[in-house]
């Protein structure tokens, strides 16, 4: 049986916090697929499809990794790509309220489908997007939070 794993999120953009997640799946599932919200109600920095393409670009270097887009329900798009599991990450005791609220209607929508966790990496424990992006906006140093294709991206987004 091929173990296939979901990672969704907005990764805008991605940090080396969602990095150290996917890598850690990669090893555990046979196949895993990034999925980037596409809903409109989320208007971020970069379109989905920049972050799509930064995304691939970042991880290019593990083979079971695939970057899709969705729209829609979360357990749908498992549904239709195959997965039984929803891989998030946990940064703080802050995060939880939040992820049990997803994991409760997620549960209630799809039960045949797990959301598992996976604790941070405390290197990147104090990583967010919204962090990047502020200090990102002021001219501040992100070479230690994001990669660098990243970190160049952010800096042409607020050169213009
Ligand atoms: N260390 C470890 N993990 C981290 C770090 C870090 N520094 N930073 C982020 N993460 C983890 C997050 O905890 C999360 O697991 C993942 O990385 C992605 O983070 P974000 O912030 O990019 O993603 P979110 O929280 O915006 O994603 C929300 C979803 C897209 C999953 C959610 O909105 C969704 O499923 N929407 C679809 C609609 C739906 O199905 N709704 C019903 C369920 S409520």
């Amino acid at each position: 049986m091929t173990r296939i794993a979901v990672c969704p999120g907005s990764f805008d953009p991605i940090t080396y916090g969602h990095l150290d997640i996917i890598e850690r799946t990669s090893k555990v599932f046979d196949k895993v697929y990034i999925s980037v919200l596409k809903n409109s109600s989320k208007k971020g920095l970069f379109t989905p499809e920049e972050r799509v393409e930064m995304i691939e670009e970042v991880t290019s270097h593990l083979d079971n990794v695939e970057v899709k887009q969705f729209y829609g329900l979360l357990v749908d798009f498992c549904n239709e790509v195959g997965a039984k599991a929803i891989v998030r990450g946990l940064r703080a005791v802050s995060d939880f309220e939040y992820e049990m609220q997803l994991t409760s209607m997620n549960r209630k929508l799809d039960s045949d489908i797990e959301t598992i966790y996976m604790m941070t990496n405390n290197n990147y424990s104090f990583i967010s997007s919204s962090i990047v992006k502020e200090v990102a906006k002021y001219g501040g140093k992100i070479e230690d939070v994001v990669p660098p294709h990243v970190a160049n991206l952010l800096q042409e987004k607020f050169s213009d």
